[in-house]
């Protein structure tokens, strides 16, 4: 008997189709045959491994209106959000198709002889991939590992594995050679746990919770595997009163209620100075309540539903433990819907305060100055993203370097850009996605000395 998963529509909780569930055996001659591909793919030209990535990178251009539909439909993403992160995918591989004619070593002066350093690929990479943001995350890792000329074997996440499926075809029809992007959909505990425990999988990529990236981690130790994580995180905006409280508080609900709240990054903490804190929640409300949340096939929706009754269930279960204080809508009907929701607390020990919910609520404190936001910010385990708000660049860049966390931004809410790094300080990660280097994050340095 196969294993499948019936992949349901989150909006309306409805099926969409089946998808089959790969088995160990099936996990493991995945990785078999991309390790035999590793050797063909190494030794492609760099100019030609760069035109094949960019080849690639095309082909997906020509396919974003389907794979954002796809998206759509699968993960609830609104139209807007699904667009875009088709385009990072292409955007991704173009970058990253500059890298196989740079990875440049090092010739370094030594005594007694000549020392050269090169930069090799691994082998065969491993990337599991979260619900959350399906296509961005499986681009972060496979655009950059196959830049660097590895082979890559990856596993979506159970709930969202279409958009993946469908990569994995343009890759071919791209002309990427057979099994050097393999897609293997199947549950974590079978095909992502043999990724960690397979000897011929020499990385594994991980974009997740905290508690598996934890167990992942143990995992990879038994054979010294590299491993990236990319987890939680409970991340501030902070708003000091010098701000433009106007456009703080227009930009806030984009900053934790995109995707539903389903985002590593989300702002879900909002700290305002005391001073302008009235004035803030006054000018959030409208914002909040104003957010058009419909089923995302509507062009018009700004915020979709959750990904699953499950996430739902989580979130609902932080939401009847407080009072709300602002509330948006829902449309209603069988989809898995929670309303954009706003809790004030005073609390730093409140649950809601603490924990990633994952969902769209933020809960919003008053502080009293600059100290005390930064103490405020890093009373977490996290580390991952947060925003300040303020008209004194100063401050902004000094409070930016205070907080204990890997991507800030001043006057903006948004963390990610692909020509940046990205990743979490704390129990928010280990390592760097994105940005420049990202590519020698696949590689082993070598070096190599010769006597004369
Ligand atoms: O994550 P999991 P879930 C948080 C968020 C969410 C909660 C649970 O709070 O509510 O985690 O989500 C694979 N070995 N985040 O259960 O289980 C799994 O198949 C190897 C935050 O979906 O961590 C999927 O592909 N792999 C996060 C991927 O790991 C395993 C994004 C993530 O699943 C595995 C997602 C195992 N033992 C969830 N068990 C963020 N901050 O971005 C599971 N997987």
């Amino acid at each position: 008997m196969t294993d499948t998963h019936t992949v349901l529509n989150p909006a309306t909780a409805q099926p969409v189709t089946d998808v089959h569930l790969a088995s160990v055996e099936e996990a493991d001659a995945a990785i078999e045959r991309a390790h035999e591909a590793f050797a063909t793919w190494r030794a492609v030209a760099p100019g030609e491994r760069a035109a094949l990535l960019r080849r690639f990178a095309a082909v997906v251009d020509e396919h974003i209106e389907e794979l954002a539909g796809l998206e759509v439909r699968n993960a609830g993403h609104t139209w807007g959000n699904a667009r875009w992160e088709a385009g990072n995918v292409r955007d991704c591989l173009n970058y990253y198709s500059g890298a196989p004619e740079r990875l440049f070593g090092r010739q370094i002066p030594v005594a007694g002889g000549t020392d050269v350093t090169f930069h090799e690929p691994l082998g065969v990479v491993g990337i599991i991939v979260p619900w959350n943001f399906p296509m961005p995350i499986a681009g972060w890792g496979f655009a950059p590992a196959l830049a660097a000329g590895n082979t890559v074997v990856l596993k979506p996440a159970e709930l969202t594995p279409l958009t993946a499926i469908r990569l994995g075809e343009l890759a071919l029809e791209a002309g990427l050679p057979e099994h050097v992007l393999s897609v293997v959909p199947g549950k974590g505990t079978v095909v992502g746990e043999r990724f960690v425990t397979h000897p011929l999988v020499r990385k594994v990529c991980f974009t997740g919770s905290t508690s598996v990236g934890k167990r992942i981690m143990a995992g990879c130790a038994d054979q010294v595997k590299r491993v990236t994580l990319e987890l939680g995180g409970k991340s501030s905006n902070i708003v000091f009163a010098d701000a433009d409280i106007a456009a703080a508080a227009a930009a806030a609900p984009y900053a934790v209620f995109d995707n539903a709240g389903q985002d590593c990054c989300a702002r879900s903490r909002i700290l305002v100075e005391r001073s302008a804190y009235d004035e803030f929640l006054s000018r959030l409300e409208p914002a909040v309540t104003g957010m058009r949340v419909l089923d995302p096939s509507d062009e018009a929706s700004e915020m979709g539903p959750l990904i699953s009754a499950e996430q739902q269930r989580t979130v609902e279960g932080y939401l009847d433990e407080v009072e709300v204080t602002i509330a948006g809508t829902t449309p209603g009907g069988d989809g898995f819907w929670v309303p954009p929701s706003v809790v004030t607390t005073e609390d730093p020990a409140a649950r809601i305060w603490r924990e990633e919910v994952f969902g769209p609520v933020v809960a919003v404190m008053p502080f009293d100055d600059e100290p005390h936001a930064v103490e405020l910010a890093n009373d977490t385990e996290y580390g991952l993203s947060g925003s300040i708000y303020t008209a004194d660049l100063g401050r902004g860049m000094r409070v930016a370097r205070a907080v204990e966390a890997g991507n800030l931004s001043v006057n903006s809410h948004a963390s990610v850009r692909y020509w940046t790094p990205f990743g979490g300080y704390k129990q928010s990660g280990l390592g760097r996605e994105l940005g420049p280097d990202a590519p020698m994050a696949f590689t082993e340095e070598k070096n190599v000395f010769i006597a004369h």
